[in-house]
């Protein structure tokens, strides 16, 4: 049976990427790849995990460091201090990966599931209709907010400072009614810091892998978690 297997925030993490897919047995021919966003960065090997995704034909959809890289690549933003992105941008296939890249969505739909970066506004009804047709150059605020929302309030408001923000901003997903989405599960990462999210409609799969967690896998088919270890700790947390 064709398995959607959704992989948390890869960042790089090429190597673990690999033990995650020989770990689930992944089958190109028969399963569908779908990482969660941030597929490079702060890790030690974007290039490698690109272009392995690219081969494996993932899916997927974009996160705020794959719009940086974008974005840096397109002439558009600068690098910055923390960033791992120098092998990549050199690289001769760079353009090509890019391009690939670029074509991702900032949401997939299916009729039990979505899949977004970060999260979901709490006023979107149809999040479908928000999120149509952004280009990762000139995302504008509602993909943005996709890419990077972790606390907000109920209008969608969010905090300047995530780790002072004050109680009236809550986890987006305490907003989060899926009877209002068609009973549709929420596959999302993004928040390391939060870990596993493994909730009635809620799968949260960033597990901090280049922090020197875990890169987690989540099978909708089998409603099955697969973690790998990091070989190590690739960047320090803020
Ligand atoms: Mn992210």
């Amino acid at each position: 049976m064709a398995r959607r297997i959704f992989v948390g925030d890869v960042q790089g993490c090429r190597e673990e990427l690999e033990r995650l897919l020989q770990k689930v047995r992944f089958d190109p021919e028969a399963d569908e790849l779908l990482p969660v966003g941030d597929l490079v960065n702060r890790g030690p090997d974007s290039l490698g995990a690109l272009r392995l995704l690219r081969d494996l034909a993932a899916r997927g959809v974009l996160g705020n460091h794959d719009l940086h890289f974008l974005q840096v690549h397109a002439g558009r933003r600068s690098k910055r201090r923390r960033d791992t992105l120098d092998e990549l941008l050199a690289a001769d296939d760079c353009d090509e990966l890019a391009g690939w890249l670029a074509r991702r969505p900032f949401l997939r739909v299916w009729d039990d599931l979505y899949l977004v970066h970060a999260g979901l506004h709490p006023e979107w009804s149809d999040p479908a209709r928000e999120l149509d047709g952004v280009d990762p150059i000139e995302p504008g605020a509602k993909a943005v907010f996709a890419a990077r929302v972790r606390r907000c309030d109920p209008a969608g408001g969010q905090p300047a400072d995530e780790d002072r923000a004050a109680a009236a901003y809550r986890p987006w997903f305490e907003y989060y009614d899926a009877a209002a989405h068609g009973g549709r599960t929420v596959v999302f990462g993004h928040w390391a810091m939060r870990g596993l999210v493994n909730e009635p409609h809620l799968r949260g799969l960033d597990t901090g892998c280049v922090w020197g967690g875990k890169l987690t896998a989540w099978i909708a088919e089998e409603d099955r978690l697969v973690h790998v270890d990091a070989a190590r700790r690739y960047a320090k947390v803020e």
